[in-house]
């Protein structure tokens, strides 16, 4: 093992936390409410106390809505520790059981599957997070929303709890730097902790936001090649994926930032599903897939993500956004791209967002932006 090689196994980690002082602690106990003010800024972190520092912020959890406000002071160097588990654990795709744009009905033993999910937990795994507009919704798929600021280090204690399938997973980030031990790959010729984590194991991974990180990635599930037809990923499509958000002193504070992560289920790989689906934030259809909101005059930013094996065309009604040396509303994402983009909102209504690849569209990428005076 290389001398810089910081990943230890979790039998290190105490010695490992005991030798790097201040610990920065991103999360705290879960709020006393789910409802935030809308507005409420995420501070910036008070430093130096070695305590508790990020206050998360959180609004209209009930429509999925993940969107915040975040003021990016210009710090780094911290470390930010997640407690983050692989669960198990039945999700329905289609929770109304209808489908808004096409009106079709669906019953929930067409829709729902054994899902698996990262989710972040208290220190020591002892509780899933409450979720808020740090972290988004927590609910498992996406897993919880790792940010950072150029110059930090992010600790990523994760273990896995996939009791219903009881596959090996991983956690692999895309836009950070990382040694050998946190690529969190697997190779049957090479076989390395880091991508296979047994069930009921645990595993530290270290990943630092350089200059060159700046922006909007993925982390996923990259072990062993599994389920009835051995996919590679298939941990993924089941759910394990999730995005990381880099900030330095340059970006600017926006009044809501939009995760949205497009991923497709295939009935052949989880024949409990009665078709194919395609997914925004781990749900299909419009009623279903997040709604999210903006008020005229907003700045408004989108993290986009795709993962999988199908190319994506995120379209957005209404509105148009520079982008690569010119203005669009459409953008190409394949499998592990990500795009950032941003505008300030002036087109009240209720919009359509949606995958613009017709069968994508029809198959439950769709879903609607609200925005109000
Ligand atoms: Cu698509």
């Amino acid at each position: 093992m290389a001398p810089q090689d910081q990943n230890t196994s979790v039998g290190d980690l105490e010695s490992l936390t005991e030798g790097k002082a201040p610990s920065t602690t991103l999360f705290r106990p879960e709020p006393e409410h789910d409802e935030f003010s809308r507005r409420t800024l995420l501070k910036g972190f008070a430093a130096g106390s070695g305590l508790a520092v990020a206050t998360p912020v959180g609004s209209a959890l009930a429509s999925h809505n993940v969107t915040s406000q975040v003021a990016h002071a210009s710090v780094g160097g911290r470390l930010r520790e997640y407690w983050i588990q692989a669960d198990s654990f039945q999700h329905n795709l289609v929770p109304t059981g209808y489908d808004g744009m096409m009106g079709d009905h669906y019953t929930a033993n067409q829709t729902s599957f054994w899902a698996i999910g990262y989710r972040a937990y208290t220190p020591g795994w002892q509780k899933p997070l409450a979720g808020n507009n740090d972290i988004g919704l927590n609910a498992g798929i996406p897993g919880p929303i790792i940010r950072a600021e150029v110059g930090d280090t992010i600790r990523i204690h994760f273990r896995n709890q996939d009791t219903h399938y009881k596959f090996a997973h991983s956690m692999h980030p895309h836009g950070v730097f990382y040694t050998v031990n946190s690529d969190a790959s697997w190779l049957a010729a090479l076989p390395r902790p880091s991508g296979a984590v047994e069930v009921g194991q645990s595993y530290t991974y270290e990943w630092i936001a350089r200059p060159d990180s700046v922006g909007t990635w993925l982390y996923h599930d990259h072990s062993k090649p599994q389920g009835p037809k051995m996919l590679m990923e298939f941990g993924a499509e089941l759910g394990l994926f999730g995005m990381i958000a880099v900030t330095d002193e340059k970006t600017t504070a926006v009044d809501q930032e939009i995760f949205l992560f497009f991923h497709d289920l295939y009935h052949d790989d989880v024949p409990s599903l009665s078709q194919d689906f395609d997914c925004f934030n781990g749900y299909a259809f419009v009623g279903n897939t997040p709604k999210f909101t903006a008020r005229v005059g907003d700045r408004v930013r989108w993290r986009i993500a795709a993962l999988g094996k199908e190319f994506h065309i995120f379209h957005l009604h209404g509105h148009r956004w520079p982008f690569q040396g010119r203005f669009d509303d459409s953008l190409v994402l394949g499998p592990a791209t990500t795009r950032t983009f941003e505008y300030v909102e002036d087109n009240p209504g209720t919009w359509l967002y949606h995958c613009h690849v017709t069968d994508h569209m029809m198959g439950g990428m769709a879903g609607l932006y609200v925005v109000t005076t």
